[in-house]
C-alpha cells in the first residue's frame, strides 16, 4: 500500500485518559476552539501532523503551477493570458504563505523543498495529470480549484493559527479562480463551435474522477483523518467533503450543459445528495506512490528549476551578508568615536 513517508508519530487516537497535564490543557485549548499559536506548548504529532499536512498543501500550490503554465504561451486572447498568469502568480503565493506557515512550527524551507525534490513528501494527486487542450485550463479552474476551496473554506476554522489565518486570503483567490475557471468553459460552451464544446467535454471526462481523488481515500482507509479531525486540524472527513464538492458542482455541470463520466451517478431524494459510483482507488495509490502519468517530469522540472535558481539564492545571501558587515562596521566606527 501507499507507506507514510513522513513519519508523525500518530498510530491511533489518544484516549484523554492516558494523557499528561500538558496533553489534557492542550485539548481543552481545542475543545475551546482556542487558536494554537507557534509559541503554545503543542503535542509533538500535533506539530509534525500539520508540518505534514501544510508542506504538501504548499508543495500542491507550487507544482500545480506546472500544468497550467503550459498553457500561458498559447492563451487564445490577451484577457486569458493576463487571467491565467494572475492566477499562477496567486498559486505561487499560496505556497509561500504556506511554507511559512509551516516554518512558524520549526521546520526550514530548505527542509521541506529536500523532502520535496527527493520524493519523501507528496503533493496532491491531481498535478500529476496533463493538461491537454485550452479547455482543460478552464477545468482546473472549475474543477480543481473548486474542489480545493470546498477542502480549504473548512481549514478557515483549522486548530493551528498561522494556517488558518492563511486560508482566509487564500480561499478568496481561489474563489476567482475557480470562478474564471467557470466562465472560461461557459464562453466555450455558449459561443463556440462543436469541437471546442467537444474539448470542454473531454475535458471533463479525463479530469472528473482525478478531481473526486482530490479529497483523499475513503474515511475507513484515511489513516490520519481520527486524529486530525480529534485536534481540530481538519473539520471534515474526507468523504463529508467530496460529497459536498458533488453535491455543488453537479448543477453547475448542468448549466454547462456537459455530463460526467459517471452512469451511476444520480440524485438521491432520501438523502439529499448526489449518489455517485466508484471511484477507482488503484488508479489514485499508483499516481500517490509516483506512477501517475507526469510525476516523473513534474518532480524533474522543479528540481531543475531549484537548480537554475541557485544563483538568486546566493545573490540574496551575499547581500544579506554585505549588509551586516555594513551595519557591523558602522556600529563599531561609531563606538570608537564614542
Ligand atoms: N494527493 O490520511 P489521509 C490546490 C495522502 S491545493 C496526494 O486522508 P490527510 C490549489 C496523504 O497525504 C490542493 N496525496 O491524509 C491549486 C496521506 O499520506 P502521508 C491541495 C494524498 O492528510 C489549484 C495519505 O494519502 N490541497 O489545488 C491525497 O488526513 C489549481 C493518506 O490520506 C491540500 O493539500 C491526494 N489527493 O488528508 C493550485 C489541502 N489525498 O502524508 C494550482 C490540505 C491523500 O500520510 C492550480 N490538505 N493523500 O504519507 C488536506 O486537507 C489533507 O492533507 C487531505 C488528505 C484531505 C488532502
Amino acid at each position: 500500500m501507499y507507506a507514510q513517508m513522513v513519519e508523525t508519530g500518530v498510530k491511533k487516537v489518544k484516549d484523554r485518559a492516558d494523557m499528561d497535564a500538558n496533553e489534557a490543557a492542550f485539548m481543552l485549548q481545542i475543545d475551546a476552539e482556542d487558536k494554537i499559536e507557534p509559541q503554545s506548548w503543542m503535542p509533538e504529532a500535533y506539530r509534525k501532523t500539520l508540518v505534514r499536512q501544510i508542506s504538501q498543501h504548499a508543495h500542491s500550490e507550487i507544482i500545480g503551477m506546472q500544468p497550467e503554465g503550459n498553457w500561458l504561451t498559447r492563451a487564445p486572447t490577451l484577457k486569458r493570458k493576463l487571467q491565467l498568469a494572475a492566477k499562477i502568480q496567486d498559486e505561487c503565493g499560496h505556497g509561500l504563505y504556506l511554507y511559512s506557515a509551516a516554518e512558524t512550527l520549526g521546520t526550514s524551507r530548505a527542509q521541506m523543498l529536500d523532502d520535496l525534490h527527493t520524493g519523501k513528501a507528496k503533493y496532491s494527486s491531481i498535478f500529476n495529470y496533463p493538461t491537454l487542450s485550452w479547455a482543460d485550463i478552464g477545468a482546473v479552474g472549475w474543477l480543481v480549484d473548486g474542489a480545493a476551496i470546498v477542502n480549504q473554506v473548512m481549514l478557515q476554522r483549522t486548530s493551528y493559527g498561522p494556517y488558518a489565518r492563511a486560508m482566509v486570503r487564500i480561499c478568496k483567490e481561489e474563489s476567482f479562480h475557480q470562478r474564471q475557471g467557470y466562465e472560461l468553459l461557459l464562453t466555450m460552451m455558449q459561443q463556440g463551435t462543436q469541437a471546442q464544446k467537444d474539448m470542454v467535454q473531454d475535458s471533463i471526462n479525463r479530469l472528473w474522477w482525478p478531481s473526486l481523488m482530490m479529497f483523499g481515500p475513503t474515511d475507513d482507509e484515511s489513516p490520519n483523518s481520527a486524529q486530525s479531525i480529534a485536534w481540530k486540524i481538519k473539520r471534515k472527513g474526507n468523504d463529508e467533503i467530496r460529497q459536498q464538492f458533488i453535491d455543488q458542482t453537479i448543477p453547475q455541470l448542468e448549466v454547462l450543459g456537459c455530463t460526467v463520466p459517471d452512469p451511476d451517478l444520480k440524485w438521491n431524494e432520501a438523502t439529499g445528495h448526489y449518489d455517485f459510483g466508484a471511484i477507482d482507488w488503484a488508479e489514485f495509490f499508483a499516481v500517490i506512490k509516483g506512477n501517475g502519468p507526469c510525476n516523473k517530469q513534474r518532480l524533474e522540472r522543479k528540481v531543475a528549476s531549484h537548480e537554475a535558481g541557485a544563483w538568486v539564492r546566493d545573490a540574496a545571501i551575499a547581500y544579506a551578508n554585505k549588509q551586516a558587515n555594513k551595519q557591523a562596521n558602522k556600529q563599531s566606527n561609531a563606538n570608537k568615536v564614542a
